[in-house]
């Protein structure tokens, strides 16, 4: 299962949204199997709409959506990379996951202290980014000096420290390494050392209830900050979020619209996520279950089916597919099939985001 990592600095709200996010999850147990595996960990299901769609056509009796796992990552401070207030442990925290969702405070409010005495979430930003970014200097130079020797046989050892040198240069200037152009190879080559700067990053702006609907001008100062290192940037309300949960909720949607908006941000949140990571999904329906699977972009028809069961990629025969909004118009599998627009797809096939799929697997 895919990882986000919430963090950010002290006080800025990312628990409140964290459990927002937990609390949201488990209300929605009844339809949803789900679980909390720690305190600080939490599985959320993708929200997707087609869902209910397909469960309703295929009169499923279950929906199982796709789910991603958010971890609280508390304690990150300035001085983190060198040891401050348990810094190594919380960014060996953040090495383990897949994508880093920084919640940055952009709401004012004179009850609710600000680690650095006022709002700035450019400044915000730097003071995390610096972190870690260090941090991964340190873990670049380390590799450099220990992989020197090998690299004199070892070519591809050589390579990747020329890669670790234009990285660490680019780190020493106080930039990301997702700001450093790297081709695919390269990639692949540091990719052991998960490197906390070269991850995905959504900025999840704070904002107050007020601003939710418009965002204020914090956001645009991170919307600026973001536009410079590919990194997106979604608007919550974490106060918003945890008041929602404790409303019942048929009263929900009066209070969002309230405030000028039709859904809060956790959704697009998680969406925002979803694809950040370059995430695809696929649909399987039928009696049993209307079920969304998660695959990477590019993925051919086989390991698609691979994520389902190991036996299904291996016994892959061919994939009867047919477009969700194919399905949805003609109503049945049955009529689409009449129109011809269930295609059998062979082992060459890249699936597509949304096609609805009947794997024929030998046993
Ligand atoms: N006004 C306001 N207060 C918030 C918001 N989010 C969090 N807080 C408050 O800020 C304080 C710190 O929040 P918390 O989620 O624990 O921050 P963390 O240290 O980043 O985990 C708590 O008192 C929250 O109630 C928000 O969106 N608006
Ligand atoms: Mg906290």
């Amino acid at each position: 299962m895919l990882r986000a990592g919430i963090v950010g600095l002290p006080n800025v709200g990312k628990s409140t949204l964290f459990n927002a996010l937990v609390a949201n999850a488990k209300a929605d147990a009844a339809n949803f199997p789900f679980c909390t595996i720690e305190p600080n960990v939490g599985v959320v299901a993708v929200p997707d709409e087609r869902l209910e769609v397909l469960a309703k056509l295929s009169e499923s009796k279950q929906i199982v959506p796709t789910r991603i796992e958010f971890v609280d990552i508390a304690g990150l401070v300035k001085g983190a990379s060198q040891g401050e207030g348990l810094g190594n442990q919380f960014l060996a925290n953040i090495r383990e996951v897949d994508a880093i969702v920084h919640v940055v405070r952009c709401f004012e409010n004179d009850d609710i202290i600000h680690v650095s005495g006022s709002i700035d979430p450019v400044r915000d930003i730097e003071v995390i980014n610096l972190e870690l970014g260090l941090s991964d200097l340190a873990q670049v130079e380390r590799r450099i000096e220990r992989g020197r020797k090998q690299a004199k046989t070892d070519k591809t050892v050589q390579q990747e420290i020329e890669v670790l040198q234009k990285i660490g240069a680019a780190l020493n200037e106080g930039k990301s390494v997702r700001q450093v152009d790297l081709t695919d190879e390269e990639k692949e080559l540091i990719k052991h050392l998960n490197l906390l700067t070269a991850k995905p990053i959504i900025y999840a702006t704070n904002v107050s209830e007020d601003d939710l609907a418009t965002g204020n001008q914090y956001v645009e100062q991170v919307r600026e900050v973001a536009s410079q290192e590919e990194a997106k940037v979604v608007i919550i309300s974490a106060q918003v979020e945890s008041e929602l949960i404790e409303i019942p909720e048929e009263e929900r949607g009066d209070f969002l619209e309230s405030l000028g908006v039709t859904e809060g941000g956790l959704k697009s949140l998680i969406r925002a996520t979803y694809e950040l990571l370059g995430l695809r999904t696929y649909l399987t329906t039928g009696e049993k279950e209307t079920r969304a699977w998660t695959i990477i972009t590019g993925m051919k028809a086989p390991q698609a089916a691979g994520v389902i069961h190991s036996d299904f990629e291996k016994g892959f025969i061919r994939a009867e597919t047919i477009s969700y909004e194919d399905l949805v118009t003609t109503g049945s599998t049955n009529a689409a099939k009449e129109k011809g627009l269930l295609r059998s797809e062979g082992k060459e096939y890249v699936v597509q985001e949304g096609d609805v799929i009947l794997f024929r697997v030998n046993p």
